[in-house]
């Protein structure tokens, strides 16, 4: 059984469903035991390590990049991390992704679900905020998503359900070697 560090860094809109695919490999990557596992997600990451940053450009890259150190330490030594930012931009995932393949693998999983389908759910009321302008640079709306061109694996929640797709991520991660 391999001992190498790894890092699953997911990518997507808001409401996409990154954070309930990572919690849910989450807890099966537990279950194996073994490595200790580290999840960071998105609000729980501005919260506590990106809490003075907003929305720009530079900000959004910043967090990434904090995020993408985070998760260099934990692969580097030998645990798995679990990363679930929007992360917007294609040249500071590459970047986060060298980092990280310094130490273990990076396997990047693009949560592809579409535009439309997170709007429509709109869980937690942001898109509507978005059209109307109360919230800026809102990604997808008002703010730039550059499509993952070299993505690992792609997912869409649009009538998948969370197993399913959790289920895919830890058949890649097989597949890989990884667990
Ligand atoms: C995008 C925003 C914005 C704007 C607040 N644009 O669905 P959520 O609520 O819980 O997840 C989104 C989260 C995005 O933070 P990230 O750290 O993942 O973004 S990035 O990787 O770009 O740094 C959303 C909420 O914060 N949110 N304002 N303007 N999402």
């Amino acid at each position: 059984r391999s001992q190498q560090g790894f890092t699953v860094f997911f990518t997507g809109l808001s409401g996409s469903g990154k954070s309930t695919i990572a919690n849910a490999i989450m807890v099966k990557l537990m279950e194996q035991g073994g490595r200790p596992v580290t999840l960071l997600d998105g609000d729980v990451v501005r919260k506590n390590l990106s809490s003075e940053l907003g929305f720009s450009k530079e900000h959004r890259d910043l967090n990434i990049r904090r995020i993408g150190y985070v998760a260099s330490e934990i692969t580097k030594n030998g645990g798995i991390a679990i990363c679930a930012p929007i992360a917007p931009y294609t040249a500071t995932r590459r970047a986060v992704r060298e980092e990280i393949e310094q130490f273990g693998a990076f396997i990047e999983v693009h949560v592809a679900t579409s535009l439309e389908e997170c709007e429509r759910r709109d869980r937690k009321g942001l898109y509507k905020l978005a059209r109307e302008g109360k919230i800026k640079e809102f990604t997808g709306i008002s703010d730039p998503y550059e499509e993952p061109t070299n993505a690992e694996l792609v997912v869409d929640t649009e009538g998948m359900d969370v197993d399913y797709c959790a289920q895919q991520v830890l058949l890649k991660l097989e597949s890989m070697g990884l667990i």
